[in-house]
């Protein structure tokens, strides 16, 4: 990972502490993604974006804020980006997947909260992370409890917006959304000072929709048997998907898409054909939270889907792009957001039978849903899913985990055990 010391200071980062970080990540890195056999070619691009993540993208991003375009930072994918690259703007979805910042954190917060609010938190109170220092303002959501609850505070830090998610998903729930999404709307623009018009949302629900279509491209390539790409890869460009420029990265997903169709047609494959295909299910893994998916494919198997935010649920569904009035294309985006199937929502069967549907579309022999610890909704929510599971005789465990690696010994144990037995 490349290093920027003047950039970091003008950003008013912690610039002694901040330096003695990239060097863990160039070495994990390493270690889960380099070390790894028979990688597609066009993976380069994305390394690349690993090694430029402290430089070469922030510079980009400080260079258009300094142009006057809105760099908004997010937490879920509940918050419309589209509307963000409408107003010629950066998305960001920040980071919360390092347990390094866990402990700036714990200084203020509850110890006993969700790991990937806590180390998002922290990168901000440590001043650890440019993104975090880059944005303009932070629009947070009302999703968990834990989430919600810290907005309160970071808004100390940095100006934080919360954008009202409803629990259900009835036609007044839409009613209330539709006037978020309006809100979030006129919250990007005041950056700007100028009002996005009908053609400027167009665009920009098209730029967004070309950038999920490439992911389930690529996604449906990997579904292969074998796979033509590791799960490691897979997640890690799911990841980048949150903080690169999206015409560019639309366009390296679709090159390195015509690649693995290339290796499909010619039998090459990242992992033999009796390789155990494992489905993952659950909650975001923030990067650079590669913990998991770096256990189960050591173990012998390969992650074929993700079913979480970091995967399927952010790509799954498209804007219909026919709207003809402004009020029509809010409404139509609220429509597809409103398609997401968090497990905040009661009820929430919708995500039982899309995962369903997933572990058959990918081939996979068994799930492993995921958890981070003190994520009660996701938690609770595996009883149903382990239920249709059962119904099904799919190979199923859940595992309900943090950052810290403690628990790695056990999680292989099970893990091995679990391969074992599908
Ligand atoms: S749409 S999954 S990105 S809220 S922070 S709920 S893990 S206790 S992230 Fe999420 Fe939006 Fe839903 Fe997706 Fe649990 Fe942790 Fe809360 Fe979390």
């Amino acid at each position: 990972v490349k290093s920027d010391p003047e950039l970091w200071e003008k950003l008013g980062m912690d610039v002694a502490r901040f330096s003695g970080m990239p060097p863990m990540l160039t070495n994990a890195y390493r270690n889960i993604f380099l070390s790894q056999q028979n990688r597609p070619e066009r993976m380069a691009y994305f390394d690349d974006m690993v090694a430029n993540i402290h430089t070469g993208r922030i510079q980009e991003i400080y260079d258009a804020k300094e142009g006057g375009k809105p760099v908004i930072g997010t937490f879920c994918v509940y918050v419309p980006e589209e509307l963000v690259v409408a107003a010629g703007g950066i998305c960001i979805g920040l980071c919360g997947g390092a347990q390094g910042s866990i402990a700036d954190a714990e200084k203020i917060l509850p110890r006993n909260i969700c790991p990937m609010v806590k180390s998002a938190f922290g990168f901000k109170v440590g001043k650890i992370c440019p993104y975090f220092q880059v944005v303009d303002l932070v629009y947070g959501e009302t999703t968990c409890d834990a989430k919600k609850k810290t907005w309160e505070l970071l808004d100390r830090y940095v100006p934080t917006h919360v954008m009202e998610i409803p629990q259900m998903k009835r036609e007044r729930d839409k009613r209330l959304w539709v006037e978020e999404v309006k809100d979030f709307k006129v919250a990007v623009d005041r950056i700007t000072g100028n009002e996005t018009d009908f053609e400027a949302v167009a665009g920009g629900i098209r730029t967004i929709n070309a950038k999920r279509a490439a992911l389930q491209r690529l996604n449906a390539l990997r579904h292969h048997t074998p796979s033509p790409i590791s799960g490691r890869d897979m997640l890690i460009i799911q990841q980048i998907a949150f903080y690169d420029e999206p015409v560019r990265f639309t366009e390296k997903v679709h090159e390195l898409c015509d690649e693995l169709e290339k290796r499909v047609q010619d039998g090459v494959a990242i992992a033999p054909k009796e390789t155990p295909r494992i489905l993952v299910s659950g909650t975001p893994m923030a990067l650079p939270n590669w913990k998991l998916h770096y256990i189960i494919e050591s173990a012998g198997a390969v992650v074929v889907n993700e079913e979480s935010c970091i995967g399927t649920r952010y790509y799954k569904d498209l804007i219909d792009e026919g709207a003809a009035d402004m009020d029509q294309q809010l409404e139509r985006l609220t429509e597809r957001y409103m398609k997401i199937d968090c497990s905040c929502f009661t009820p929430n069967d919708d995500r039982i039978d899309q995962v369903i549907r997933e572990f058959e579309a990918s081939g996979a022999e068994g799930i492993i849903d995921y958890c981070l610890q003190f994520c009660h909704t996701y938690n609770i929510e595996a009883v149903k899913l382990r239920e249709a599971c059962e119904a099904r005789g799919i190979p199923f465990m859940a595992i309900e985990t943090d950052y810290s690696p403690d628990d790695m010994g056990q999680l292989q144990t099970r893990v091995e055990a679990f391969i074992e037995q599908i």
